[in-house]
C-alpha cells in the first residue's frame, strides 16, 4: 500500500490531500521532523536529502512532493484531477504546479549559502517579501476569471498551488483578494480539512 511519511505543516500535505481527493488507501505515517531523527540512518536511507516528504510504495522509495503528485497522478488517478498529457492544458496544470513549489516557495527559502557573507539578513529577508508579492501578483491576475488554476474544475496543480499559498497567508493579508478567495475554496474542501486534521 501507497506510505506518505508526514509532517503537519509541511510539503507532505500535498501527496496526502491528493491521495484523500481521489479517495485512495493510503497509510500516513508521521515522522519526527527533528534534525536528529533526520539526520539518523534510518530516515537517510528513505530520503537521502533528510526532508519530508517521502513515499514509500511497493519497491520504489521517492522523495520530491511534486514528484509524488504527478506519481500518484499517473499510476492511481485514471484520468482525474489532471489533463491529458501533451495538450496545451496539460502544459499550463505543469507550469503551475513548479511554480508553485520552485517559483512561489523560494523566496521563503534561505539562500544564504549561495550569497555572500556579509549580505545583510534584512536586506534579504526585504528581497524575499519583494519576490514572493511579485509571484502573488501573477496568481492574483490567473485567477481573475477563474476559481481554479486551470478554470472551473479543481485539478492537481491546486493541491501543489494550495499548499504554498497556504504556508504564505499571512503575506497575501487584505491586498489580494482573489488569492484569498482562492484559499478560502482551497480549505473548504474536505480532503484539505481531513489533512488538516492529521
Ligand atoms: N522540493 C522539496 C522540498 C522539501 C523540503 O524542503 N521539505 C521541508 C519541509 S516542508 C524540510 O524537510 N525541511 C527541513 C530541512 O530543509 O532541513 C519537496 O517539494 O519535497
Amino acid at each position: 500500500m501507497l506510505k506518505i511519511f508526514h509532517v503537519p505543516g509541511t510539503r507532505s500535505v500535498r501527496p496526502v490531500w491528493l491521495c484523500f481527493e481521489l479517495d485512495l488507501s493510503v497509510k500516513v505515517e508521521h515522522v519526527d521532523f527533528s534534525p536528529e531523527y533526520r539526520n539518523s540512518k534510518e530516515w537517510r536511507a528513505i530520503s537521502p536529502a533528510r526532508k519530508v516528504p517521502a513515499l514509500i510504495d511497493g519497491d520504489l522509495t521517492m522523495f520530491e512532493s511534486g514528484a509524488m503528485v504527478n506519481y500518484i497522478l499517473e499510476r492511481y488517478a485514471q484520468g482525474r484531477l489532471h489533463p491529458n498529457p501533451g495538450t496545451d492544458e496539460s502544459a499550463l496544470f505543469h507550469q503551475w504546479c513548479w511554480f508553485g513549489e520552485a517559483t512561489l516557495t523560494r523566496p521563503l527559502g534561505l539562500h544564504r549559502i549561495l550569497r555572500a557573507e556579509d549580505d545583510d539578513a534584512g536586506a534579504l529577508i526585504a528581497e524575499a517579501v519583494e519576490k514572493a508579492h511579485i509571484c502573488f501578483d501573477v496568481i492574483e491576475e490567473a485567477l481573475a476569471d477563474r476559481d481554479y488554476l486551470l478554470g472551473e474544475a479543481f485539478s492537481a496543480a491546486d493541491v501543489m498551488m494550495g499548499h504554498s499559498i497556504a504556508l504564505l497567508e499571512t503575506v497575501i493579508g487584505n491586498k489580494y483578494p482573489n488569492t484569498k478567495n482562492y484559499l478560502e475554496r482551497m480549505k473548504a474542501r474536505p480532503a484539505y480539512q481531513r489533512v488538516m486534521k492529521l
